[in-house]
C-alpha cells in the first residue's frame, strides 16, 4: 500500500451566524486545507487542518499549505504500513509544523483503517464507548443573550458549556459568568475560556468575583508562564488550551502541576498519533481533557470523535466540532452529527467519512 498521489484542496467555511467572537480574534470565514492521498492499491485517505484564522494560535492556512508543499513530495512512493516511519520521513523533510503534519497523519490512519477494515478508534487503542459528549461554545457576547443561548443548549442536551470571555471590561465578563450560572446551574458543566485575553490581575479578580460558581478556567492568560503564576492565587481549576503547543508543552505543564486539565487540539498537538501520548499522560495523572480542533469540517470532526471515544469517559470533557457554526457537511451520507449534545462514533473503516466527489473543486496542489 504505497502513496501514489497527493491532492491538496482548500475549502471555504463561512461562519453560519456571521461571526465567531473570541478574546483574541473575530472570525467570519475559515480556510480549511484538505489532503487526499491515493494509494497504488486503489484506496483514498483524507486529512484536514483548519486554523481558526491567523491569530488564535501560531498557525495559518497558507502556512499549512506551504508546509505541505515541503513534505508531500517526500511521501510519494512510501508504504502506509508504518505510521512511525512516515512520521520520521515527515520530520526529515520539515522541522516542526505539526499542524500540517497532522493532516497527513489523519490520512495515513484513514488509509490503514480502510485497508484493515477497522475504524480509526481501533487503531488508537480501541473505543470505550460508541457515543461521546460534545460541548457548546458560547462566543463573547452580552450577558443576558449569552445566558439565554446557554439555557437553550442545555435543553438541547449539551452536558457542558464553554463561555468565552476577554477582550472587554471585567464587569461584563463577571456578569456573563453569573448570568450563565443562574440560567443553567448544575444543568451543565461550565468552562470559562479567556482565550489568552486576560492579564494575571484580571484573572485573579474574575476568580474572586465568581468565587462560588463551579467552573473551570480555560487558558485565561497568554503564556504558560503567566498561567503558572496563578497557582495558589485562584480557586477555580485551571485548564490549558492554546499553551499546549506540542507534546513537550503538555509534559511541562503536567510536571509543573500548573494544569488541572486541558483543551486539546488534534492538529496543534501534531495529529492523532501524537495525541495518544498526551491522552495517556493525562490518564496517568487523572487529568480531564477535551478532544477538539480549532475548526474544520467532517474530516476533523471524525478525527476528534474517534480519539474522544478512546478516553476514559469520566475524564472526557467533550469533543468540540464546528458543526453548529458551519453550513452542511462534506459527507452527506455519513456526516458527523451532534444529537442531544452527543456524537455517535463512526463505525465504518478508517475515518468513516468521505467528502462528496468533486465538492472542493480543483486541487490547489498535486504531488
Ligand atoms: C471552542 N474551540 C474549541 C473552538 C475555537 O477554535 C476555539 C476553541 C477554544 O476552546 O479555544
Ligand atoms: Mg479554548
Amino acid at each position: 500500500m504505497r502513496i501514489d498521489r497527493i491532492n491538496v484542496y482548500s475549502a471555504q467555511l463561512p461562519v453560519k451566524s456571521g461571526v465567531y467572537r473570541m478574546a483574541s480574534a473575530d472570525v467570519e470565514a475559515l480556510d480549511s486545507t484538505l489532503v487526499e492521498i491515493a494509494t497504488d492499491d486503489g484506496f483514498f485517505g483524507w486529512g484536514e487542518t483548519c486554523p481558526i484564522g491567523p491569530v488564535y494560535q501560531p498557525h495559518h492556512a497558507l502556512g499549512a499549505r506551504a508546509a505541505i508543499a515541503e513534505i508531500a513530495p517526500g511521501l510519494i512512493g512510501q508504504d502506509i504500513a508504518s505510521i512511525r516511519l512516515l512520521a520520521k520521513r515527515m520530520d526529515e523533510r520539515l522541522n516542526g509544523h505539526g499542524y500540517a503534519k497532522a493532516a497527513f497523519d489523519m490520512a495515513f490512519l484513514d488509509l490503514l483503517g480502510q485497508k484493515l477494515g477497522v475504524p480509526i478508534s481501533t487503531l488508537l487503542g480501541g473505543a470505550l464507548t460508541d457515543r461521546v459528549p460534545a460541548y457548546y461554545s458560547l462566543i463573547v457576547g452580552a450577558p443576558d443573550e449569552t445566558a439565554r443561548i446557554a439555557a437553550d443548549k442545555v435543553k438541547a442536551g449539551y452536558p457542558r458549556l464553554q463561555v468565552k470571555i476577554g477582550g472587554r471590561n471585567l464587569d461584563e465578563d463577571v456578569a456573563v459568568v453569573h448570568k450563565v450560572w443562574e440560567a443553567v446551574g448544575y444543568g451543565a458543566r461550565i468552562a470559562v475560556d479567556g482565550n489568552r485575553g486576560l492579564t494575571v490581575a484580571a484573572a485573579i479578580h474574575l476568580d474572586r468575583l465568581c468565587q462560588a460558581i463551579p467552573f473551570v478556567f480555560e487558558q485565561p492568560c497568554n503564556t504558560m508562564d503567566e498561567i503558572a503564576t496563578l497557582k495558589g492565587r485562584v480557586t477555580h481549576p485551571v485548564y490549558l488550551d492554546e499553551s499546549t503547543e506540542d507534546q513537550n508543552a503538555v509534559l511541562r505543564a503536567i510536571s509543573m502541576g500548573i494544569a488541572d486539565g486541558f483543551g486539546f487540539k488534534v492538529t496543534r498537538l501534531g495529529g492523532l498519533t501524537k495525541m495518544t501520548t498526551v491522552r495517556d499522560l493525562c490518564a496517568i495523572r487523572s487529568l480531564p481533557h477535551s478532544c477538539d480542533d480549532a475548526w474544520g469540517g467532517d474530516i476533523i470532526a471524525a478525527a476528534c470523535v474517534h480519539l474522544a471515544a478512546t478516553v476514559e469517559p469520566r475524564r472526557m470533557e467533550g469533543a468540540w466540532i464546528a458543526q453548529e457554526y458551519i453550513k452542511g457537511h462534506f459527507d452527506q451520507k455519513h456526516p458527523v452529527i451532534i444529537k442531544q449534545g452527543h456524537i455517535a462514533v463512526p463505525q465504518r473503516p478508517g475515518l468513516g467519512v468521505k467528502p462528496e466527489p468533486g465538492m472542493f473543486g480543483k486541487p490547489v496542489a498535486i504531488y
